[in-house]
């Protein structure tokens, strides 16, 4: 039989009503470089400069469940382990999974393929998702980076990824910094608009752009975290679609807009990968392009929404649906 494994720890804080963030495991596995960067971790301040003796991508990871549990909350990393599902790594699976050196990227479609494989692998959004809805249903708060979206160059080849369709039949809230910059930022606005899933923001009013604010375009609607838990409960009373929490990268990291787009028109130019490559071939070719400075966002970014998911989980609690 099929289980989810939810770790004890995630089981008692829900028990005892206490926050629970989940997090995506494709950021680690497939999204950052796997080599140590001490000088770019250090650059961002505390916590990653306590973290330059690893590798970028298990250092985040790090930081991700060490911000979650600085914000009060506990963090819920989900993977697919020798074909379990997971909720909730212990520190030694977290290292092993990073060090894998084969992981696929777990995305919806390859779930179940990948327990009857014993596969194992970083969840994308789509796949988090999944596997914290099925593993408990009062886990309600899912932080990444940026949601994957519709791909530019949609209209010659439809690529448009299942963390939309999961998400817009999935109660629970994904926090981001908008959709990844690679994307197509106005046709995922749209999709995401077709597909009954309301966008927020928190502290800002325009839909963000990843590495950059907002520039105008694509209204969202500024909410406290009071609203948003308010809106959260008129929504799962109509519908079981998610919401899409968004906020800007912190300033401090942020890049120019008009720069960022002109660097990643040329690297969408230049990298062919398709399917599930593409996302993480155009990060990095991205990160090569900015020569680091997208990556140095990407880090910031990803810890801020993890404290901000933190606080949502912990605002949902105080609040209960009425
Ligand atoms: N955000 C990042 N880096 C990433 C991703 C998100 O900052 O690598 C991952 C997420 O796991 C997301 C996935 O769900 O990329 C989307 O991939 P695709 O476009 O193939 O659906
Ligand atoms: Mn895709």
């Amino acid at each position: 039989m099929t289980t989810i494994r939810v770790h004890p720890e995630v089981l008692t804080a829900l028990a005892e009503r206490r926050p629970v963030v989940g997090l995506e495991s494709a950021v680690i596995t497939h999204g950052l470089p796997k080599i140590p960067r001490p000088d770019l971790l250090r650059s961002l301040g505390t916590p990653f400069d306590t973290k330059t003796n690893l590798p970028i991508h298990l250092a985040l990871a790090e930081v991700m469940e060490e911000s979650v549990r600085a914000a009060g909350a506990v963090p819920a990393t989900t993977a697919v382990l020798h074909g379990e599902l997971v909720v909730g790594l212990s520190e030694k699976e977290r290292q092993d999974l990073a060090e894998h050196p084969s992981s696929t990227k777990a995305a919806p479609h390859r779930l179940s393929t990948m327990v009857a494989t014993n596969a194992t692998g970083g969840t994308t959004v789509g796949g988090a998702l999944t596997l914290l809805h099925h593993g408990h249903p009062e886990l309600k708060v899912l932080a990444t980076g940026g949601i994957g979206g519709v791909h530019r160059g949609w209209s010659i080849r439809p690529d448009i990824s299942a963390d939309l369709t999961v998400l817009s039949r999935t109660p629970m809230f994904c926090v981001c910094a908008g959709a990844k910059i690679v994307l197509d930022a106005v046709a995922t606005f749209e999709a995401l608009e077709t597909l009954g899933i309301p966008v927020l923001g928190s502290g800002c009013s325009f839909f963000p752009r990843f590495h950059a604010p907002g520039d105008g375009t694509l209204p969202v609607r500024n909410c406290t975290i009071g609203e948003t838990v308010q809106i959260a409960h008129s929504q799962w009373k109509l519908s079981s679609a998610g919401i899409l929490l968004t906020q800007d990268p912190p300033e401090k990291w942020a890049l120019d807009l008009d720069m960022l787009e002109a660097v990643t028109r040329k690297t969408v130019e230049s990298v062919s990968a398709t399917g599930p490559d593409a996302t993480p071939a155009l990060l990095s070719a991205l990160d090569e392009a900015s020569t680091g400075k997208a990556l140095q966002t990407n880090l910031a970014l990803l810890r801020h929404n993890a404290t901000l998911a933190a606080s949502l989980a912990t605002a949902l609690l105080e609040h209960p649906q009425p």
